[in-house]
């Protein structure tokens, strides 16, 4: 149900507004650029709600820096977000997922200048089967004493400004912070606005799901095996599974009800396949604000990993605190023959 507040729906910008208020030196520069974002998500939005009766299927016919297939719909979402927040005086500089190199769109030398990272469809191959995708950003400050995009955008994630996510699912759903709490908006198709739907959202402390693709088991190093194993076994953990193969819907679904995610070190992958900067840095931000963890590689936090290159890939254990308690139980003891 939207939240009201003297009577009135909280729409973003009030909410951002209102947020703003915690920094007392902002300028109000930083509202303006969020919104950007959220003008973006929702012309993707309407995209993604008519795929199938307009030409947004199947792929556009190249393959992106990850080396994927992209698709058609990744093209337009990555387009909607430069064309919104190139026209936003204080974004320095925009890294998307989809490009080679971070895109230098200003050199903006005043103090409130920002750098945007975002994953502008994540799950998009799912599009064509009308399962839930998502749109992934990330914002921090643009440091004025290093010259090069390049090296500016080389920022732990325990620096981010802001971090959020828009799930494209049975509603379109916006989660943000900005370091004050987690918060929830729907997007009301009759307004075109997103309504404020849930506040300083929690994390429950444990769950009884893990999300995993157990397809790769097999090639998890033997202590991921080891945790799995436990976790389904009636005398272990004895939990459920759910899997989308969509990450924001996944990690929305654990950080409403709890659970765990992990995405593990493979054989093809040994590095992780997720992306640090635009999806992992941003989900642990959340999940950190909303009373939850994420490890990376080695049993490092996830926003103490330092990055070497804009598309580092990092594995991910992501959830209620507990559950990663449990599973890094596992993952942090030695290799079993
Ligand atoms: P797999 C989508 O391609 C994605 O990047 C995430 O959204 C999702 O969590 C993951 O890949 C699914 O990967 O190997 O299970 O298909």
């Amino acid at each position: 149900m939207a939240i009201k507040r003297d009577g009135h729906f909280v729409t973003f910008g009030q909410h951002i507004q209102e947020q703003q208020q915690q920094f007392p030196n902002a300028s109000g520069q930083f509202s303006w650029l969020l919104s950007g974002i959220t003008l973006a998500t929702k012309m993707i939005a309407s995209y993604v709600r008519r795929a199938g009766l307009i030409d947004v299927w199947g792929d556009e016919g190249s393959t992106n820096v990850q080396g994927e297939e992209v698709k058609k719909l990744d093209i337009i979402a990555n387009d909607a977000l430069k064309r919104t927040l190139g026209y936003r005086g204080n974004v320095g500089i925009i890294a998307s997922e989809e490009d080679d190199e971070p895109r230098v769109l200003q050199e903006v030398d005043d103090d409130d200048s920002y750098i945007i990272m975002f994953d502008p469809l994540d799950g998009s191959s799912n599009i064509d089967v009308n399962v839930s995708v998502g749109t992934i950003f990330t914002i921090f400050r643009n440091p004025k004493d290093i010259k090069g995009a390049e090296k500016s955008v080389l920022q732990p994630g325990s620096a981010q400004v802001a971090a959020g996510y828009v799930l494209y699912g049975s509603s379109t759903v916006l989660v943000y912070t900005c370091g004050h709490g987690v918060h929830q908006f729907t997007l009301d198709p009759q307004f075109g606005a997103y309504l404020l739907t849930r506040e300083h959202m929690k994390m429950p402390e444990h769950a009884g799901t893990y999300s995993v693709n157990e397809a790769y088991l097999h090639s998890f190093p033997e202590p991921y095996q080891r945790y799995l194993h436990w976790s389904k076994h009636p005398e272990g953990g004895g939990y459920s599974s759910r899997y989308v193969g969509s990450l924001v819907a996944d990690f929305h679904r654990i950080l409403v009800k709890g659970g765990i995610f992990m995405y593990p070190p493979t054989t093809k992958q040994p590095a992780g396949k997720l992306r640090l900067m635009y999806e992992c840095n941003p989900l642990a931000f959340i999940a950190e604000q909303a009373g939850g963890s994420a490890i990376g590689a080695g049993g490092q936090r996830v926003l103490d990993v330092m990055p070497q290159d804009v598309h580092d890939r990092t594995p991910l254990v992501i959830g209620s605190s507990r559950n990663v308690e449990e599973a890094m139980r596992f993952i942090n003891e030695p290799v079993r023959a």
